[in-house]
């Protein structure tokens, strides 16, 4: 502790952290496949209200969320109109917005993938409804999460054809967008199962491969999301990594998971928080300048106050591990491992400028043993990690 205690001011959550939150978050009333609500139904506009006390930036929502299912023109405007006043009030901005393509019915087999064809025309349309909107709000990012988009048996759905007609859809999409000049990319969530039995598109990994198919692959990009990665058994920090490396971190969706298991969209860092420090170590020092996205469910022991809390409790648990991720970097013993493990000798090209494969030592002349016996210390770097994390550095 000592110097490095984090002061109070640095965990209030400002606009400027550029938090945001699914109205279908703090709005989940906590039905699950095994019991009822616990709790009412919440209003958008008290949603934007709180968020906004609470020191977020912005909301995000599906077209459902705002304006229910079913509504005819004027429900829809006098939602729509109230939503924007609330916004205009607080000044919370609406970076991203996506679209309900999995509670109906007429979902159940999918929405771009479905087998019936007729969904999938419906399915379109309703994404270029709520892309007119998003423009209008001026969201930025459209995700795209295919929860209905997979299948439990396997003779069910012939894949590669599905592949390319989830290919043909967000085609058919980028080109609107295109057409109508909106300047908005698209983010594919990925997850491998739940609703579905097996998801199109599971992992981060899958979804790249998917991108570079597409038509404009330059306006397609991930919203990765921590528990779904984690559900797999997967290092998120690592898909997170491989996004960014790949120029295609355009979202992300923060919870936490706690292993292999249906998803939890637990608060942030509820679930492996090692990885959670790692992973907004990794946020913040490689210049992601996207919003922090708070994807979780409040539990479902919750009241209203506690979803509150909840919703407090995402900001705040981000807010220290930035500070904890900071106070690791600047830690000169911290340096000093780091240099031990030889962390910056990989950023070193393995052939010298001008070297080619020529220039490499024959086997032979290499000492291996000599080499292999040298440890990395990797776990004394760890134990430097946990100790920042736990407040003891
Ligand atoms: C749904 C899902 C989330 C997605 C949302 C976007 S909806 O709640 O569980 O992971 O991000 O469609
Ligand atoms: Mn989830
Ligand atoms: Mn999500």
């Amino acid at each position: 502790m000592s110097d490095l205690t984090p002061q109070p001011s640095d965990l209030t959550p400002q606009p400027s952290d550029h938090f945001t939150f699914g109205l279908w978050t703090v709005g989940w009333q906590a039905r699950d496949p095994f019991g009822d609500a616990t709790r009412p139904p919440l209003d958008p506009v008290e949603s934007v209200e709180r968020l906004s006390e609470l020191g977020a930036y912005g909301v995000t929502f599906h077209d459902d969320d705002l304006i229910p299912f079913g509504s005819d023109d004027a429900a829809r405007t006098q939602h729509i109109d109230r939503f924007k006043a609330a916004l205009a009030r607080t000044g919370m901005q609406v970076p991203m917005m996506t679209t309900n393509l999995f509670s109906h019915p007429i979902f159940k087999d999918g929405a771009f993938t479905s087998n019936d064809r007729q969904v999938r025309r419906y399915a379109i349309a309703k994404v270029m409804r709520n892309l007119d909107l998003a423009a209008d709000l001026g969201a930025s990012i459209y995700v795209m999460w295919g929860g209905r988009e997979g299948a439990e048996v396997d003779s069910a759905k012939d894949i590669r054809a599905a592949l390319d007609r989830y290919k043909e859809a967000v085609d058919v999409l980028c080109q609107y967008v295109i057409d109508q000049g909106y300047g908005i990319r698209f983010a594919l969530e990925p997850k491998p199962n739940e609703p579905r039995g097996d998801i199109l598109l599971p992992t981060v990994g899958h979804g790249l491969g998917f991108i570079e198919q597409l038509q404009y692959p330059d306006m397609v990009g991930l919203n990765p999301e921590v528990g779904h990665e984690q559900m797999s058994g997967l290092n998120f920090m690592h898909g997170i990594a491989q996004a960014l490396w790949s120029g295609k971190l355009f979202h992300i969706d923060l919870n936490g998971q706690r292993g292999i298991k249906y998803d939890q969209d637990l608060v942030f860092g509820h679930g492996d928080l090692i990885n959670a420090f790692f992973l907004v170590d990794l946020l913040e020092s490689a210049g992601y300048d996207g919003m922090r996205h708070f994807d979780y469910k409040p539990l479902r022991t919750e009241d209203m106050d506690g979803v509150w809390a909840s919703a407090a409790s995402n900001m705040r648990t981000y807010l220290l591990l930035r500070e904890r991720a900071a106070s690791f970097r600047a830690d000169p013993k911290v340096q000093e491992a780091m240099e031990r493990s030889r962390i910056a000798e990989l950023r070193q090209p393995t052939l010298a400028p001008g070297e080619t494969y020529r220039d490499l030592p024959a086997v032979d002349e290499v000492d291996a043993d000599a080499i292999g016996e040298a440890g990395y210390g990797f776990v004394a770097l760890q134990q430097l990690a946990i100790d920042h994390l736990l407040g003891a550095r």
